[in-house]
């Protein structure tokens, strides 16, 4: 079960690394020799996902990790509700709360409830918050919301918590793929303060230390994508930062 293991990382202060493939982004060879790093590396979790999957690769991609390794779990970070493939361990059932659009709220989980029921698959409801990175992103633009402002850690921080209080089991804040500027560590800090369910943090982070960065402002999984398509070996030194930043939670219990 993909939610437990988060669960205990998270009690441990061990930090995690995720590695997001996007389907549309990838193809045979690359996925696998970015697989064959990630599991040598020793990342913690694949997603594989994007708010807009052109490409028929989601389940190839599934089946192109699990060639290299059965012992990662594989997470489908879905864009819709036609992102769903029961081969993957697990779901993100994301709902949009950052956002205000019915749709990414709660209409796409009507129509996925009884594909998902079927599926088999682990669901893990996560409040999914958009922050704005500057400049607007893939999934601003389909999910036509409006991401919370950089600079208003309240707003962030009070979506957060009424995210959690909703029964949410994890929040995931994202400036979204290919962000030019990461999450601020502040806000991070702020959001963390605020919840005690697993932080999961991405978009636009591209080296070892805006990850590490992100797990010691408090986040407990960061997530990586198109950093990786680009040089899949920076899998290693995130995964060493990952250690660094548990050590440092470590020392802060
Ligand atoms: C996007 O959080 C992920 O939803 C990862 O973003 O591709 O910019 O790393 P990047």
């Amino acid at each position: 079960m993909v939610f437990p293991k988060i669960q205990a990382l998270q009690k441990e202060g061990q930090k995690a690394l995720a590695v997001l493939i996007d389907p549309d982004d990838t193809d045979h060879e690359r996925c696998q020799l970015l697989a064959a790093h990630a599991c040598k590396a020793g990342a913690h979790f694949f997603f594989v996902g994007g708010s807009l999957i052109v490409s028929d690769r989601l389940h190839h991609v599934i089946e192109w990790i699990r060639n290299v390794t059965t012992h990662i779990p594989i997470v489908l970070f879905p864009g819709s509700n036609l992102h769903i493939d029961s081969e993957a361990d697990a779901i993100l059932f994301l709902s949009l709360i950052s956002g205000r659009n019915p749709d990414y709220l709660i209409g796409q989980h009507v129509l996925a409830a009884p594909i998902l029921k079927r599926s088999g698959l682990e669901v893990i409801s996560t409040g999914y918050m958009l922050i704005d990175s500057g400049a607007p992103t893939t999934v601003t633009y389909i999910s036509n919301t409006t991401p919370i402002p950089q600079n208003k850690g309240d707003i962030a921080a009070c979506t957060a918590m009424a995210g959690e209080m909703l029964g949410m089991r994890i929040i995931y804040m994202d400036a979204g793929s290919g962000a030019s500027q990461p999450i601020s560590p502040a806000m991070i800090r702020k959001v963390r303060k605020a919840i005690s369910a697993p932080l999961i943090v991405g978009g636009g982070i591209r080296s070892a230390l805006q990850a590490q960065q992100a797990w010691n402002a408090g986040a407990d999984i960061v997530v990586v994508g198109n950093a990786f398509e680009e040089n899949p070996r920076l899998v290693y030194d995130m995964c060493r930062a990952a250690e660094y930043a548990s050590n440092d939670s470590l020392k802060k219990h």
